[in-house]
Protein backbone atom coordinates (compact mmCIF):
# COMPACT_ATOMS: atom_id res chain seq x y z
CA UNK A 1 0.00 0.00 0.00
CA UNK A 2 1.11 3.50 -1.13
CA UNK A 3 2.12 5.52 2.37
CA UNK A 4 0.08 8.63 2.38
CA UNK A 5 2.43 11.89 1.23
CA UNK A 6 3.15 14.43 4.36
CA UNK A 7 0.81 16.66 5.47
CA UNK A 8 1.03 20.61 5.10
CA UNK A 9 -1.55 22.89 6.63
CA UNK A 10 -1.53 26.81 5.72
CA UNK A 11 -3.10 29.40 7.73
CA UNK A 12 -2.55 32.50 8.16
CA UNK A 13 -1.36 32.46 11.53
CA UNK A 14 1.48 30.19 13.21
CA UNK A 15 0.31 28.11 16.18
CA UNK A 16 3.38 30.63 17.62
CA UNK A 17 3.31 34.25 17.72
CA UNK A 18 6.43 35.97 18.29
CA UNK A 19 6.09 39.07 20.66
CA UNK A 20 8.53 41.77 21.21
CA UNK A 21 8.76 42.90 24.67
CA UNK A 22 11.73 44.97 26.71
CA UNK A 23 13.85 41.96 26.61
CA UNK A 24 13.54 41.55 23.20
CA UNK A 25 11.56 38.91 21.19
CA UNK A 26 9.72 35.60 22.43
CA UNK A 27 7.33 33.24 20.63
CA UNK A 28 4.33 32.60 22.36
CA UNK A 29 1.70 30.17 22.00
CA UNK A 30 -1.12 31.68 19.39
CA UNK A 31 -4.76 31.72 20.48
CA UNK A 32 -7.75 31.26 18.83
CA UNK A 33 -9.77 28.62 17.34
CA UNK A 34 -8.30 27.88 14.39
CA UNK A 35 -4.78 27.14 16.31
CA UNK A 36 -6.48 25.34 19.01
CA UNK A 37 -8.61 23.09 16.48
CA UNK A 38 -5.62 22.15 14.58
CA UNK A 39 -2.40 22.00 17.05
CA UNK A 40 -3.90 18.55 18.13
CA UNK A 41 -4.36 17.07 14.19
CA UNK A 42 -0.29 17.74 13.93
CA UNK A 43 0.78 16.79 16.74
CA UNK A 44 -0.78 13.30 15.67
CA UNK A 45 1.09 12.99 12.53
CA UNK A 46 4.41 14.93 10.64
CA UNK A 47 4.46 17.40 8.41
CA UNK A 48 4.77 21.07 8.06
CA UNK A 49 2.89 24.01 9.11
CA UNK A 50 2.74 27.61 6.99
CA UNK A 51 2.07 30.61 8.52
CA UNK A 52 2.69 34.29 9.40
CA UNK A 53 4.11 34.36 13.13
CA UNK A 54 3.63 37.66 13.52
CA UNK A 55 5.46 41.00 13.91
CA UNK A 56 8.67 40.05 12.85
CA UNK A 57 11.26 43.08 15.63
CA UNK A 58 14.82 43.15 14.59
CA UNK A 59 14.37 40.20 12.04
CA UNK A 60 14.49 37.82 14.57
CA UNK A 61 12.02 35.09 13.06
CA UNK A 62 14.06 32.61 11.88
CA UNK A 63 16.52 32.43 14.75
CA UNK A 64 12.79 31.81 17.41
CA UNK A 65 10.88 29.71 14.90
CA UNK A 66 14.66 27.53 14.63
CA UNK A 67 14.59 26.94 18.59
CA UNK A 68 11.06 26.20 18.79
CA UNK A 69 11.84 23.31 15.93
CA UNK A 70 12.96 20.85 18.29
CA UNK A 71 10.04 21.15 20.93
CA UNK A 72 7.43 21.51 17.76
CA UNK A 73 5.61 17.97 16.58
CA UNK A 74 5.84 19.80 12.73
CA UNK A 75 8.36 21.62 11.14
CA UNK A 76 7.31 25.21 11.14
CA UNK A 77 7.78 27.37 8.29
CA UNK A 78 7.35 31.30 8.83
CA UNK A 79 5.70 33.82 6.29
CA UNK A 80 6.92 37.03 6.87
CA UNK A 81 4.83 40.01 6.12
CA UNK A 82 5.81 43.79 5.54
CA UNK A 83 3.87 46.33 7.51
CA UNK A 84 2.12 47.02 4.58
CA UNK A 85 1.15 44.15 3.38
CA UNK A 86 -0.14 43.47 7.20
CA UNK A 87 -2.49 46.33 6.52
CA UNK A 88 -3.59 46.07 3.30
CA UNK A 89 -4.04 42.04 3.34
CA UNK A 90 -4.72 41.08 7.00
CA UNK A 91 -6.21 43.85 8.55
CA UNK A 92 -7.48 45.39 5.62
CA UNK A 93 -8.93 42.54 3.11
CA UNK A 94 -9.23 39.83 5.31
CA UNK A 95 -10.75 41.79 8.60
CA UNK A 96 -12.14 44.82 6.79
CA UNK A 97 -13.92 43.41 4.17
CA UNK A 98 -14.13 39.59 4.21
CA UNK A 99 -14.99 39.33 7.93
CA UNK A 100 -17.51 41.33 8.31
CA UNK A 101 -19.24 40.26 4.83
CA UNK A 102 -19.29 36.68 5.59
CA UNK A 103 -20.60 37.23 9.16
CA UNK A 104 -23.42 38.98 7.34
CA UNK A 105 -22.44 42.64 8.86
CA UNK A 106 -21.98 44.34 5.52
CA UNK A 107 -22.69 47.67 6.74
CA UNK A 108 -18.95 47.03 8.82
CA UNK A 109 -17.04 46.60 5.21
CA UNK A 110 -14.69 48.77 4.17
CA UNK A 111 -14.43 47.79 0.21
CA UNK A 112 -11.46 49.83 -0.24
CA UNK A 113 -9.94 48.72 -4.05
CA UNK A 114 -6.64 49.54 -2.39
CA UNK A 115 -6.62 45.90 -0.49
CA UNK A 116 -7.17 43.54 -2.90
CA UNK A 117 -3.82 44.08 -4.56
CA UNK A 118 -2.30 42.98 -0.97
CA UNK A 119 -4.40 40.30 -1.00
CA UNK A 120 -3.12 39.17 -4.71
CA UNK A 121 0.29 39.16 -3.93
CA UNK A 122 0.40 37.27 -0.52
CA UNK A 123 -1.73 34.70 -1.04
CA UNK A 124 1.03 34.49 -3.81
CA UNK A 125 3.60 34.52 -1.22
CA UNK A 126 1.65 31.68 0.54
CA UNK A 127 1.72 29.61 -2.71
CA UNK A 128 5.38 29.81 -2.98
CA UNK A 129 5.96 29.16 0.87
CA UNK A 130 4.17 26.10 -0.33
CA UNK A 131 5.69 24.91 -3.31
CA UNK A 132 9.01 24.65 -1.65
CA UNK A 133 8.61 22.20 0.83
CA UNK A 134 5.98 20.51 -1.12
CA UNK A 135 6.76 17.19 -2.93
CA UNK A 136 4.64 15.19 -5.75
CA UNK A 137 2.85 13.76 -2.77
CA UNK A 138 2.34 16.05 -0.08
CA UNK A 139 -1.17 16.48 0.75
CA UNK A 140 -1.69 20.57 1.07
CA UNK A 141 -4.48 21.42 3.49
CA UNK A 142 -5.45 25.25 3.26
CA UNK A 143 -7.85 26.94 6.05
CA UNK A 144 -9.49 30.03 6.30
CA UNK A 145 -10.63 33.48 4.37
CA UNK A 146 -7.48 34.71 4.26
CA UNK A 147 -5.94 32.44 2.29
CA UNK A 148 -8.78 31.83 0.02
CA UNK A 149 -6.44 32.30 -3.53
CA UNK A 150 -3.82 29.94 -2.71
CA UNK A 151 -5.47 26.89 -4.97
CA UNK A 152 -5.62 29.02 -7.65
CA UNK A 153 -1.84 30.22 -7.34
CA UNK A 154 -0.72 26.66 -6.79
CA UNK A 155 -2.41 25.48 -10.25
CA UNK A 156 -0.94 28.17 -12.20
CA UNK A 157 2.85 27.45 -10.36
CA UNK A 158 1.64 23.63 -11.77
CA UNK A 159 1.14 21.71 -8.79
CA UNK A 160 -1.16 18.72 -9.21
CA UNK A 161 -1.03 17.49 -5.37
CA UNK A 162 -3.85 16.96 -3.97
CA UNK A 163 -5.34 20.45 -2.27
CA UNK A 164 -7.97 20.66 0.47
CA UNK A 165 -9.29 24.12 2.07
CA UNK A 166 -11.82 24.43 4.82
CA UNK A 167 -13.54 27.67 5.77
CA UNK A 168 -13.75 28.51 9.31
CA UNK A 169 -15.97 31.10 9.25
CA UNK A 170 -19.64 31.31 7.59
CA UNK A 171 -20.46 31.42 3.85
CA UNK A 172 -22.87 33.98 3.28
CA UNK A 173 -26.07 33.69 1.42
CA UNK A 174 -26.07 35.22 -2.36
CA UNK A 175 -27.44 38.26 -1.80
CA UNK A 176 -24.79 39.12 0.42
CA UNK A 177 -21.86 37.12 -1.29
CA UNK A 178 -22.84 39.26 -4.16
CA UNK A 179 -21.69 42.36 -2.19
CA UNK A 180 -18.32 41.82 -2.67
CA UNK A 181 -16.69 43.26 -5.52
CA UNK A 182 -13.99 40.34 -6.09
CA UNK A 183 -16.59 37.75 -5.69
CA UNK A 184 -15.91 36.19 -9.08
CA UNK A 185 -12.08 35.75 -8.49
CA UNK A 186 -12.58 34.45 -5.14
CA UNK A 187 -15.42 31.47 -6.15
CA UNK A 188 -13.29 30.73 -9.14
CA UNK A 189 -10.25 29.97 -6.94
CA UNK A 190 -11.72 27.91 -4.81
CA UNK A 191 -12.48 25.92 -7.66
CA UNK A 192 -9.10 24.94 -7.95
CA UNK A 193 -9.04 23.26 -4.22
CA UNK A 194 -10.29 19.15 -4.72
CA UNK A 195 -11.95 19.39 -1.32
CA UNK A 196 -14.03 22.22 0.03
CA UNK A 197 -15.34 22.35 3.37
CA UNK A 198 -17.93 24.27 5.40
CA UNK A 199 -18.96 24.34 9.19
CA UNK A 200 -22.25 23.81 8.40
CA UNK A 201 -24.94 22.40 5.46
CA UNK A 202 -25.86 25.84 5.18
CA UNK A 203 -22.42 27.68 4.74
CA UNK A 204 -22.09 24.83 1.71
CA UNK A 205 -25.77 25.36 0.37
CA UNK A 206 -24.89 29.23 0.22
CA UNK A 207 -21.43 28.23 -1.48
CA UNK A 208 -23.36 26.50 -4.13
CA UNK A 209 -25.88 29.04 -4.78
CA UNK A 210 -23.19 31.55 -5.54
CA UNK A 211 -21.65 29.34 -7.34
CA UNK A 212 -24.51 28.63 -9.45
CA UNK A 213 -25.00 32.53 -9.94
CA UNK A 214 -20.92 33.84 -10.39
CA UNK A 215 -19.69 30.64 -12.39
CA UNK A 216 -22.28 30.20 -15.42
CA UNK A 217 -20.72 26.39 -16.06
CA UNK A 218 -21.54 25.58 -13.09
CA UNK A 219 -23.20 21.94 -12.47
CA UNK A 220 -23.04 20.56 -9.23
CA UNK A 221 -24.28 16.91 -8.22
CA UNK A 222 -26.09 16.29 -5.14
CA UNK A 223 -24.18 13.29 -3.57
CA UNK A 224 -25.88 12.71 -0.13
CA UNK A 225 -25.47 16.00 1.81
CA UNK A 226 -22.20 16.83 -0.15
CA UNK A 227 -21.78 18.07 -3.38
CA UNK A 228 -19.71 16.75 -6.34
CA UNK A 229 -17.96 19.13 -9.57
CA UNK A 230 -15.78 18.22 -12.00
CA UNK A 231 -13.20 20.99 -12.78
CA UNK A 232 -10.75 20.91 -15.10
CA UNK A 233 -10.83 17.41 -15.22
CA UNK A 234 -10.51 16.92 -11.69
CA UNK A 235 -13.50 15.90 -9.27
CA UNK A 236 -13.97 18.22 -6.69
CA UNK A 237 -15.89 17.46 -3.65
CA UNK A 238 -17.96 20.49 -1.61
CA UNK A 239 -19.38 19.16 1.97
CA UNK A 240 -19.83 20.35 5.49
CA UNK A 241 -17.54 18.97 8.58
CA UNK A 242 -18.27 20.70 11.56
CA UNK A 243 -15.29 21.07 13.56
CA UNK A 244 -14.62 19.39 16.99
CA UNK A 245 -12.28 20.11 20.09
CA UNK A 246 -10.08 17.07 21.77
CA UNK A 247 -12.31 16.55 23.94
CA UNK A 248 -10.62 13.75 25.78
CA UNK A 249 -7.84 16.67 26.12
CA UNK A 250 -9.77 18.84 27.25
CA UNK A 251 -12.01 16.84 29.87
CA UNK A 252 -8.82 15.54 31.20
CA UNK A 253 -7.11 18.68 31.91
CA UNK A 254 -10.47 20.22 33.35
CA UNK A 255 -10.02 17.61 36.06
CA UNK A 256 -6.60 18.40 37.58
CA UNK A 257 -5.73 19.51 40.78
CA UNK A 258 -4.51 22.51 40.16
CA UNK A 259 -7.71 23.48 37.79
CA UNK A 260 -9.79 22.63 40.82
CA UNK A 261 -7.65 24.41 43.09
CA UNK A 262 -7.57 27.70 41.12
CA UNK A 263 -11.88 26.82 40.51
CA UNK A 264 -12.84 27.07 44.37
CA UNK A 265 -10.06 30.43 44.45
CA UNK A 266 -13.06 31.84 41.98
CA UNK A 267 -15.61 30.59 43.57
CA UNK A 268 -14.81 31.84 47.08
CA UNK A 269 -14.97 35.21 45.74
CA UNK A 270 -18.53 34.75 44.49
CA UNK A 271 -20.08 32.78 47.03
CA UNK A 272 -24.00 31.78 47.59
CA UNK A 273 -24.70 32.90 43.56
CA UNK A 274 -24.98 31.66 40.71
CA UNK A 275 -22.09 32.44 37.59
CA UNK A 276 -22.80 33.06 34.10
CA UNK A 277 -19.55 32.79 31.97
CA UNK A 278 -18.93 34.84 28.78
CA UNK A 279 -15.86 33.86 26.53
CA UNK A 280 -14.70 36.03 23.58
CA UNK A 281 -12.36 37.08 21.56
CA UNK A 282 -12.73 41.04 21.46
CA UNK A 283 -14.67 41.03 18.20
CA UNK A 284 -18.29 42.43 17.44
CA UNK A 285 -19.61 39.21 15.82
CA UNK A 286 -19.82 37.40 19.05
CA UNK A 287 -22.34 39.98 20.15
CA UNK A 288 -20.78 41.26 23.82
CA UNK A 289 -22.70 44.52 23.89
CA UNK A 290 -25.88 43.05 23.24
CA UNK A 291 -25.23 40.40 25.72
CA UNK A 292 -24.61 42.81 28.22
CA UNK A 293 -27.95 44.59 27.52
CA UNK A 294 -29.55 41.38 27.77
CA UNK A 295 -28.08 41.04 31.40
CA UNK A 296 -29.21 44.71 32.40
CA UNK A 297 -32.69 43.72 31.31
CA UNK A 298 -32.97 40.87 33.54
CA UNK A 299 -31.55 42.88 36.27
CA UNK A 300 -33.82 45.78 35.67
CA UNK A 301 -36.81 43.31 35.45
CA UNK A 302 -36.41 40.73 37.97
CA UNK A 303 -35.04 42.59 41.15
CA UNK A 304 -34.81 39.59 42.98
CA UNK A 305 -32.42 37.53 41.23
CA UNK A 306 -30.01 40.56 42.28
CA UNK A 307 -26.95 39.71 43.90
CA UNK A 308 -28.00 35.82 43.39
CA UNK A 309 -25.80 36.08 40.32
CA UNK A 310 -22.71 37.26 38.74
CA UNK A 311 -21.90 37.39 34.93
CA UNK A 312 -18.08 37.34 34.52
CA UNK A 313 -17.12 38.30 31.31
CA UNK A 314 -13.54 37.52 29.48
CA UNK A 315 -12.59 39.42 26.63
CA UNK A 316 -9.39 37.96 24.84
CA UNK A 317 -7.67 41.07 23.12
CA UNK A 318 -7.88 40.26 19.16
CA UNK A 319 -6.84 42.93 16.01
CA UNK A 320 -6.23 45.78 18.35
CA UNK A 321 -4.54 47.99 15.46
CA UNK A 322 -8.24 47.83 13.23
CA UNK A 323 -10.23 50.88 14.35
CA UNK A 324 -13.51 49.10 14.79
CA UNK A 325 -12.01 47.04 17.53
CA UNK A 326 -11.15 49.62 19.52
CA UNK A 327 -14.65 51.48 19.80
CA UNK A 328 -16.14 48.14 20.45
CA UNK A 329 -14.05 47.94 23.35
CA UNK A 330 -14.84 51.64 24.59
CA UNK A 331 -18.62 50.80 24.15
CA UNK A 332 -18.23 47.49 26.66
CA UNK A 333 -16.26 48.84 28.86
CA UNK A 334 -19.24 51.80 29.49
CA UNK A 335 -21.69 49.75 29.15
CA UNK A 336 -20.26 47.30 32.10
CA UNK A 337 -19.39 50.14 34.37
CA UNK A 338 -22.68 51.36 33.89
CA UNK A 339 -24.70 48.55 34.71
CA UNK A 340 -22.11 47.86 37.64
CA UNK A 341 -22.62 51.21 38.85
CA UNK A 342 -26.77 51.11 38.12
CA UNK A 343 -27.30 47.62 40.09
CA UNK A 344 -24.73 46.76 42.26
CA UNK A 345 -23.38 47.76 45.91
CA UNK A 346 -20.75 47.36 48.18
CA UNK A 347 -21.48 43.11 48.76
CA UNK A 348 -22.00 42.61 45.22
CA UNK A 349 -20.48 43.67 41.85
CA UNK A 350 -22.92 42.45 38.69
CA UNK A 351 -20.55 42.21 36.27
CA UNK A 352 -16.54 40.55 36.93
CA UNK A 353 -14.59 41.95 33.56
CA UNK A 354 -11.57 40.22 32.54
CA UNK A 355 -10.07 41.77 29.39
CA UNK A 356 -7.06 39.36 28.88
CA UNK A 357 -5.32 36.53 27.50
CA UNK A 358 -5.64 34.25 29.95
CA UNK A 359 -3.30 30.81 31.05
CA UNK A 360 -5.06 27.79 30.20
CA UNK A 361 -5.52 26.31 33.37
CA UNK A 362 -7.53 29.48 34.38
CA UNK A 363 -9.38 29.58 31.48
CA UNK A 364 -10.18 25.90 32.31
CA UNK A 365 -11.21 26.97 35.78
CA UNK A 366 -13.95 29.53 34.90
CA UNK A 367 -15.30 27.00 32.12
CA UNK A 368 -15.45 24.37 35.61
CA UNK A 369 -17.23 26.85 37.75
CA UNK A 370 -19.45 28.72 35.62
CA UNK A 371 -23.21 27.37 36.48
CA UNK A 372 -24.31 29.04 33.22
CA UNK A 373 -22.78 29.30 29.63
CA UNK A 374 -23.89 32.44 27.56
CA UNK A 375 -22.29 31.87 24.42
CA UNK A 376 -24.36 34.59 21.81
CA UNK A 377 -22.17 35.19 18.69
CA UNK A 378 -24.40 37.31 16.48
CA UNK A 379 -22.59 34.89 13.52
CA UNK A 380 -20.11 32.40 14.19
CA UNK A 381 -18.79 29.77 12.10
CA UNK A 382 -18.97 27.17 15.18
CA UNK A 383 -17.83 28.18 18.68
CA UNK A 384 -15.31 26.05 20.43
CA UNK A 385 -16.02 27.89 23.44
CA UNK A 386 -19.39 25.97 23.92
CA UNK A 387 -17.93 23.06 23.31
CA UNK A 388 -14.84 23.14 25.20
CA UNK A 389 -17.26 24.07 28.34
CA UNK A 390 -19.31 21.28 27.90
CA UNK A 391 -16.26 19.19 28.22
CA UNK A 392 -15.06 20.92 31.10
CA UNK A 393 -18.35 20.18 32.76
CA UNK A 394 -17.09 16.92 34.57
CA UNK A 395 -20.34 17.18 37.12
CA UNK A 396 -22.40 17.58 34.07
CA UNK A 397 -23.99 20.65 36.26
CA UNK A 398 -23.31 23.80 33.86
CA UNK A 399 -26.41 24.56 31.73
CA UNK A 400 -25.16 26.19 27.96
CA UNK A 401 -27.11 29.00 26.24
CA UNK A 402 -26.11 29.36 22.64
CA UNK A 403 -27.03 31.51 20.15
CA UNK A 404 -28.91 29.92 17.35
CA UNK A 405 -26.63 31.32 15.09
CA UNK A 406 -23.40 29.65 16.01
CA UNK A 407 -22.65 26.52 13.54
CA UNK A 408 -22.54 24.67 16.87
CA UNK A 409 -26.47 25.09 17.62
CA UNK A 410 -26.76 22.61 14.71
CA UNK A 411 -24.94 19.70 17.13
CA UNK A 412 -26.11 20.93 20.36
CA UNK A 413 -29.83 21.85 19.94
CA UNK A 414 -30.44 19.44 22.31
CA UNK A 415 -29.47 19.79 25.25
CA UNK A 416 -28.84 23.62 25.15
CA UNK A 417 -31.00 26.56 25.70
CA UNK A 418 -31.08 28.47 22.16
CA UNK A 419 -31.25 31.89 21.73
CA UNK A 420 -32.01 34.76 19.58
CA UNK A 421 -28.90 37.26 20.17
CA UNK A 422 -30.21 40.48 18.50
CA UNK A 423 -33.53 40.02 21.39
CA UNK A 424 -32.70 40.54 24.61
CA UNK A 425 -35.70 39.89 26.23
CA UNK A 426 -35.48 36.21 24.69
CA UNK A 427 -31.88 35.98 26.25
CA UNK A 428 -32.81 37.53 29.37
CA UNK A 429 -35.76 34.53 29.67
CA UNK A 430 -32.96 32.21 28.86
CA UNK A 431 -30.85 33.49 31.61
CA UNK A 432 -33.88 33.16 34.10
CA UNK A 433 -34.58 29.75 32.95
CA UNK A 434 -30.79 28.49 33.31
CA UNK A 435 -30.91 30.19 37.01
CA UNK A 436 -34.37 28.62 38.23
CA UNK A 437 -33.48 24.81 36.20
CA UNK A 438 -33.31 21.80 38.74
CA UNK A 439 -29.97 19.27 39.38
CA UNK A 440 -32.26 17.13 37.50
CA UNK A 441 -33.00 18.82 34.22
CA UNK A 442 -29.21 20.22 34.19
CA UNK A 443 -27.48 16.99 34.41
CA UNK A 444 -30.14 15.67 31.85
CA UNK A 445 -29.32 17.98 29.35
CA UNK A 446 -25.27 18.36 29.85
CA UNK A 447 -25.03 14.73 29.33
CA UNK A 448 -26.29 14.70 26.06
CA UNK A 449 -24.36 17.99 25.41
CA UNK A 450 -20.99 15.90 26.20
CA UNK A 451 -22.23 12.98 24.67
CA UNK A 452 -22.04 14.89 21.13
CA UNK A 453 -19.31 16.94 21.72
CA UNK A 454 -17.40 13.56 22.89
CA UNK A 455 -18.59 11.61 19.73
CA UNK A 456 -17.79 14.15 17.15
CA UNK A 457 -14.39 15.80 18.44
CA UNK A 458 -11.25 17.10 16.21
CA UNK A 459 -9.79 14.41 14.99
CA UNK A 460 -13.35 12.95 13.66
CA UNK A 461 -13.48 15.87 11.84
CA UNK A 462 -10.10 15.31 11.08
CA UNK A 463 -10.60 11.97 9.77
CA UNK A 464 -14.02 12.88 7.78
CA UNK A 465 -12.07 15.49 6.25
CA UNK A 466 -8.85 13.18 4.96
CA UNK A 467 -11.17 10.65 4.01
CA UNK A 468 -11.68 12.68 1.11
CA UNK A 469 -8.31 14.46 1.23
CA UNK A 470 -6.54 11.88 0.51
CA UNK A 471 -8.77 9.58 -2.07
CA UNK A 472 -6.66 11.04 -5.24
CA UNK A 473 -9.54 11.93 -7.64
CA UNK A 474 -9.47 10.91 -11.02
CA UNK A 475 -6.39 12.20 -13.22
CA UNK A 476 -7.11 14.92 -15.88
CA UNK A 477 -8.04 13.16 -18.96
CA UNK A 478 -4.80 13.36 -21.62
CA UNK A 479 -4.69 16.39 -23.62
CA UNK A 480 -7.26 18.24 -21.69
CA UNK A 481 -7.07 22.19 -21.60
CA UNK A 482 -9.84 22.92 -19.90
CA UNK A 483 -9.02 26.27 -17.87
CA UNK A 484 -10.90 27.26 -14.58
CA UNK A 485 -13.97 25.78 -16.22
CA UNK A 486 -16.61 24.12 -14.02
CA UNK A 487 -18.59 21.50 -16.17
CA UNK A 488 -21.66 19.59 -15.64
CA UNK A 489 -20.54 16.33 -13.86
CA UNK A 490 -21.13 12.88 -13.36
CA UNK A 491 -19.39 12.14 -10.00
CA UNK A 492 -16.68 9.68 -10.44
CA UNK A 493 -15.78 9.37 -7.31
CA UNK A 494 -17.59 6.93 -4.24
CA UNK A 495 -19.09 10.26 -2.49
CA UNK A 496 -17.68 8.57 1.10
CA UNK A 497 -19.49 10.74 3.48
CA UNK A 498 -18.56 8.65 7.11
CA UNK A 499 -20.13 8.16 10.31
C1 LIG B 1 -12.73 30.74 14.39
C2 LIG B 1 -14.21 30.91 14.01
C3 LIG B 1 -14.63 28.57 14.77
C4 LIG B 1 -10.18 32.17 24.06
N1 LIG B 1 -9.72 32.93 25.04
C5 LIG B 1 -8.59 32.37 25.51
C6 LIG B 1 -8.38 31.22 24.80
N2 LIG B 1 -9.36 31.12 23.91
C7 LIG B 1 -9.52 30.04 22.94
C8 LIG B 1 -10.74 29.23 23.27
C9 LIG B 1 -11.13 28.67 21.92
C10 LIG B 1 -10.65 29.74 20.96
O1 LIG B 1 -9.75 30.59 21.66
C11 LIG B 1 -11.80 30.59 20.42
O2 LIG B 1 -12.47 29.80 19.48
P1 LIG B 1 -13.88 30.19 18.84
O3 LIG B 1 -14.34 29.04 18.04
O4 LIG B 1 -14.81 30.53 19.95
O5 LIG B 1 -13.67 31.51 17.99
P2 LIG B 1 -12.64 32.12 16.87
O6 LIG B 1 -11.32 32.45 17.45
O7 LIG B 1 -13.39 33.26 16.27
O8 LIG B 1 -12.43 30.95 15.76
C12 LIG B 1 -15.07 30.02 14.89
C13 LIG B 1 -13.14 28.43 14.96
O9 LIG B 1 -12.40 29.34 14.12
C14 LIG B 1 -12.66 27.01 14.68
O10 LIG B 1 -13.05 26.59 13.41
O11 LIG B 1 -15.28 27.81 15.77
O12 LIG B 1 -16.43 30.13 14.51
O13 LIG B 1 -14.60 32.28 14.14
O14 LIG B 1 -10.42 27.50 21.65
O15 LIG B 1 -10.39 28.26 24.23
N3 LIG B 1 -7.36 30.39 25.05
C15 LIG B 1 -6.50 30.74 26.06
N4 LIG B 1 -6.64 31.89 26.76
C16 LIG B 1 -7.68 32.72 26.52
O16 LIG B 1 -7.79 33.77 27.17
N5 LIG B 1 -5.49 29.92 26.37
Amino acid sequence: MRTPGELILVSNRLPATVECGPEGATLKPSSGGLVTALRPVLQSRNGHWIGWPGEDCLGEIERLVAREQSTAACHLVPVSLTPEEQKGFYAGFSNEIIWPLFHDLQSRCNFDPAYWKFYLTVNRKFADAVAKVADRDSIIWVHDYHLMLVGGFLREMGLKNRLGFFLHIPFPPLDIFEKLPWRSEILRALFDFDVVGFQTLRDQRNFAGCARRFLPNVELHRSHEQMIAEVDGRTMLIGSFPIGIDFKEFSDAAGKPQVAAHAAEIRRNVVGRQIVLGVDRLDYTKGIPERLKAFQHLLATQKEMHRQITLVQIVVPSRETIPKYQELKTEIEMLISQINGDYGDSGWVPIHYIHRNMERTDLLAHYRIADIALITPLEDGMNLVAKEFCAAQAGDQGVLILSEFAGAANQLRNGAILVNPYDIENVADALQMAFRMTDKERRRRMRKLRRKVRNEDVFRWCADFFSHLEVPGPQPAAGSTMKTKVTTLVPRIAPVKTG
